[in-house]
């Protein structure tokens, strides 16, 4: 098949894993092309069957908001009447899924072919941004309007429904992660300089965005730091990390928590680490804890929206009420202390993170995809 992806090109969950996605359907032999406006990170692999078409967004000293929705729409024509595509996939709602549906009739109006359009809701589109009133009636219409909408956890197919007017079903393929790329042995060197005395190795990694309550990493690895020697890793950016390094500062763990940006490589980090904390206020699905436990790291989070289809209490992790930092210090001091059960936990980790392997939802895409084949 020749399918459009239609992604943000960033480190977001969204687009790594539109990414990852359409890296392996490039595998299967399907011929796979990314619209975008930046070339993806995660799209780092030579394939004859993968395509970036880049959305050009020209400026107009008219424009203070130069309007990429429309450039977006007319490159998604461009590629659907020059490639002769099959569907459009789009991943988070806004403004994807109204780009395609104008895409869809003007490619109809210019030769009577009926694109279909499938919508993969990811999280924030849905009970952030997607809500705000500003956005809502497209976001709802423009869900609508696709052919097939999913959304990445049982979770989030119920908030959509609590929060939209959505008429159509909406199946749930959840998230998923290529578990050999991150089934790796530590890299010993690197280890090292993380940790020279062999001390526990945390890990975040996030866009450090509020939802994220980022503050409560640094308020756990605090008191884990009291009873435990142990590094903090806090991979990302975004807009809370300056308030972040001042609260690792304050709270004198300088030489302990080490900001190491946005990683191309977070398997490396992930092989070197013990424990991986997720303390959002929500997450849809929480997909930087699943490549967490695919490199068999405990996670320790929040039981905020879709983390407890993936994290399983007291076997692959802990989870506690958002907020609640007593609670999963604790859960974090008393794994790291048993090194038994630590080692158990971690293994558990990796057999759940199997059961979301690449190579079990790459098919249900698949069969969701051949299902609209024919409406050309
Ligand atoms: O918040 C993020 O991590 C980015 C955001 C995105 O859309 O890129 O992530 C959302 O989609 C991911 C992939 O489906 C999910 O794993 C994340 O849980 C979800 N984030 C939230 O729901 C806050």
């Amino acid at each position: 098949m020749r399918i459009g992806i239609v992604c943000y090109p960033t480190f977001g969950g969204s687009g790594v894993l539109a990414t990852e996605l359409g890296k392996a359907l490039a595998d299967e032999g399907h011929q796979v092309h990314f619209i975008t406006y930046q070339q993806p990170v995660r799209l780092n692999v030579f394939n004859t069957n993968i395509f970036y078409h880049e959305v050009r967004v020209p400026t107009y000293p008219l424009f203070d908001y130069p309007p990429y929705e429309v450039a977006l729409a007319s490159t998604m024509v461009d590629v659907i009447m020059n490639h002769d595509l099959d569907l459009l996939h789009v991943h988070y709602a806004i403004p994807h899924a109204s780009a395609a549906y104008m895409a869809k009739q003007i490619v109809k109006s210019k030769n009577g072919r009926n694109i279909p359009v499938i919508t993969t809701l990811h999280g924030t589109d849905i009970t952030l941004v997607g809500r705000d009133k500003t956005y809502e009636p497209v976001v709802t219409f423009s869900i609508n309007e696709s052919d097939a909408i999913t959304a990445v956890s049982q979770n989030l197919k119920e908030e959509t429904y609590k929060n939209f007017a959505i008429t159509k079903n909406i199946e749930v393929i959840t998230n998923f992660v290529d578990v050999q790329r991150f089934d790796k042995k530590p890299f010993d060197a690197f280890k090292k300089v993380i940790a020279p005395a062999g001390e526990k190795i945390l890990v975040h990694a996030s866009n450090f965005r509020k939802v994220k309550r980022v503050q409560d990493v640094i308020k756990v690895f605090a008191e884990v730091r009291k009873y435990i020697p142990a590094k903090l890793l806090m991979v990302g950016d975004g807009p809370e990390r300056p308030a972040m390094e001042d609260l690792v500062r304050v709270l004198g763990l300088l030489d302990d928590v080490r900001f190491v940006g946005k990683q191309e490589q977070i398997e490396e980090i992930l092989a070197v680490s013990d424990v991986f904390l997720l303390p959002s206020e929500y997450e849809s699905f929480g997909l930087a804890a699943l490549e967490a436990m695919a490199a068999k790291n405990v996670v320790i989070s929040t039981n905020a929206g879709g983390l407890p289809e993936i994290n399983i209490q007291g076997k692959t992790g802990f989870m506690a009420n958002v907020g609640d930092v007593a609670a999963m210090s604790e859960f974090a001091i008393t794994i790291l202390k048993d090194e038994h059960k630590l080692k158990q936990m971690k293994l558990a980790a990796y057999e759940q993170a199997k059961h979301f392997d690449i190579a079990n939802i790459i098919p249900q895409y698949e069969k969701l995809y051949s299902r609209f084949c024919r409406m050309k």
